[in-house]
């Protein structure tokens, strides 16, 4: 019976008794028994009374148990809907009633209210903590290790990723069996995966960053894994000269940079390190050169196509651009409105097409409709140009997003919650220059008439609905915001003017 990613990636696993995961400071675990354990899970979901098509929501911490939930999941084809762990129970909510989700996944002591919401909304809630333990691995412990896998069909869906929009809604990108493995099997051939790599995994395992392209990667190719619960510049510095691999956001390599204990000595041993998911500066590509002489790939991607393009293996890695488009993904340069693509050299939107693009969002098919062209492309709100000789160059987005140490933060979002704030008559929230997060969040607030501010106040207020890492880092109060003839808020004119704000941070 076929289930595409279970055949792919653990299928080939199930007796190989080899490193996957690379513990810091706790036991490593073989191939053999990640998958031994993620089998008890997904009889523990099976008894837990999921079907095929459920969908699972967890908000917990990076551990091999959380890694184990996401393969039980493919096992025995539960959605898989992985949270940020920094968003408040009030915008968790939010996905779990979206989603419809029959189990939720989260922390028991820090997230008593999240436990409590489930309750209210009749969905079943279980722990899983960050060492491991909880009441979901506790139901698991006397089931069977061995799972005969769900069959799925390739166009199934395997995960659900949510995403927002200008609109500050965010939107279920539907990620299926064929657009996760097809991605999987480009990338490990194009940037030459095989089971000698070790790779440093610290990135988060709720994005597609650290949940797909790594992790797939790394199982499809049999490589080995030095799995960290979070990027710890020491820890990083310490386990470099035991691998061979490590993909990052940008903060991962400019962290490294500004420590003089990261030398040329340490990288030995690698062969390729990866960026994505924000730009990176020229500036950075040159530093670590210099330093360590390897030329950073960088990639481009988003959660709704997972990867589209990347810089070459072998040829010639440019700064500031992502390289080329993927075998097998189709990407132009086209005019806005039209969709018809524009001549080489010329800036326009960057549309996708191929088997990594998302089948639409969960239950919005307006949204999808908005997003997803009838001939299959995928709108993606980046501008960009392709070179002359192929080379695909992001200078800017249409939408309005801002992207701090690779998280993505909606203005919509931030300045929906500053506005419902006492005093406050409106706001306009912008993304400034960051020398550690490549952008971080300025707002600008005008308060009600008579009102006098107190920005402690405010931020006390939004605390609770806004995770930590969308709230702003800097607070200008002004009279009115600039508009346009047409009412319109120029934002241009507010990052023009407050570009400079974390020059010094
Ligand atoms: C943590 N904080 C942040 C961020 N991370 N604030 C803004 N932006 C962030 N990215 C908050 C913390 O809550 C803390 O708040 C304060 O900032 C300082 O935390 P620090 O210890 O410096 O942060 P950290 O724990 O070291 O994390 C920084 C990080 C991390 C390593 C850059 O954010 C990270 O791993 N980012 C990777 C995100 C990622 O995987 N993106 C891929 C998305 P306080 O003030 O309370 O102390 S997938 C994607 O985009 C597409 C598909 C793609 O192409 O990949
Ligand atoms: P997300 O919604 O988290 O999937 O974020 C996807 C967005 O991140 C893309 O639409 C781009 O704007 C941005 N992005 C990802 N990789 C790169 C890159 N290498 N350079 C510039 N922007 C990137």
């Amino acid at each position: 019976m076929p289930n595409p990613l279970f055949d792919a990636l653990f299928a080939p696993h199930l007796d190989r008794e080899t490193p996957f995961l690379i513990m810091d400071d706790a036991d490593d675990l073989t191939h053999g028994a990640f998958l031994r354990e993620a089998s008890r899970y997904a009889h523990t979901l099976v008894s837990m009374g999921l079907e095929p098509g459920d969908r699972l929501a967890a908000q917990v911490d990076k551990s091999p148990e959380a890694l184990a939930v996401y393969a039980a999941c493919i096992m025995a084809g539960v959605v898989f809907l992985p949270l940020n762990t920094g968003y408040t129970h009030l915008e968790v909510d939010y996905f779990i009633e979206n989603s419809g989700a029959k189990l939720v996944l989260g922390r028991a002591d820090s997230l008593e209210e999240l436990h409590r919401d489930c309750d209210r909304m009749g969905v079943r809630f279980e722990t899983l903590e960050a060492d491991g333990t909880g009441s979901f691995p506790e139901a698991a412990t006397f089931q069977p290790t061995q799972f005969a896998p769900v069959d799925r069909d390739p166009e199934d869906i395997a995960a659900l990723l949510y995403t927002s929009g200008t609109t500050g809604l965010s939107k279920g990108a539907m990620l299926t069996h064929r657009n996760l493995l097809s991605n999987t099997e480009v990338l490990t051939e194009y940037w030459q995966f095989t089971s000698e790599d070790v790779l440093i995994h610290a990135l988060p395992i709720f994005h597609t960053h650290g949940l797909f392209v790594a992790t797939n990667i790394a199982l499809n190719s049999g490589a080995a894994v030095i799995f960290l619960p979070r990027f710890d510049l020491a820890q990083v510095l310490s386990v470099l000269p035991r691998a061979t691999t490590m993909m990052g956001v940008p903060t991962f390599y400019t962290r490294l940079l500004d420590h003089p204990g990261f030398t040329k000595e340490l990288c030995a041993n690698m062969r390729l390190f990866v960026s994505g998911s924000a730009p990176l500066l020229a500036e950075t590509h040159r530093a670590f050169e210099d330093r360590t002489g390897h030329r950073i790939l960088e990639r481009y991607g988003m959660t709704e196509t997972n990867m589209n393009t990347s810089n070459p293996y072998d040829g010639e890695r440019r700064s500031g651009t992502v390289g080329f488009p993927l075998p097998g993904v189709e990407l132009k340069v086209a005019d806005p409105d039209t969709g018809a693509a524009l001549p080489t050299g010329e800036v326009g939107m960057i549309e996708v097409r191929g088997p990594n693009v998302f089948k639409g969002y969960w239950q919005m098919p307006e949204k999808t409709a908005e997003e997803l062209r009838a001939d299959g492309f995928f709108i993606t709100g980046d501008l960009g140009t392709i070179s002359e000789d192929g080379y695909v160059t992001i200078v800017g987005r249409s939408k309005d997003l801002i992207i701090s140490g690779g998280f993505n933060i909606y203005p919509k979002d931030v300045e929906q919650t500053l506005d419902d704030q006492p005093g406050v008559l409106e706001s306009a929230v912008i993304g400034a220059p960051h020398p550690d997060f490549g952008e971080s969040v300025v707002a600008v607030l005008v308060p009600e008439q008579g009102a006098m501010l107190d920005v402690s106040e405010i931020e006390g207020g939004i605390s609770s609905h806004l995770a930590r890492f969308k709230q702003p880092r800097h607070y200008v109060v002004l009279d009115e915001l600039p508009r346009n003839t047409m009412g319109k808020v120029q934002k241009k004119r507010l990052r023009k003017a407050y570009k400079d704000i974390f020059k010094d941070s």
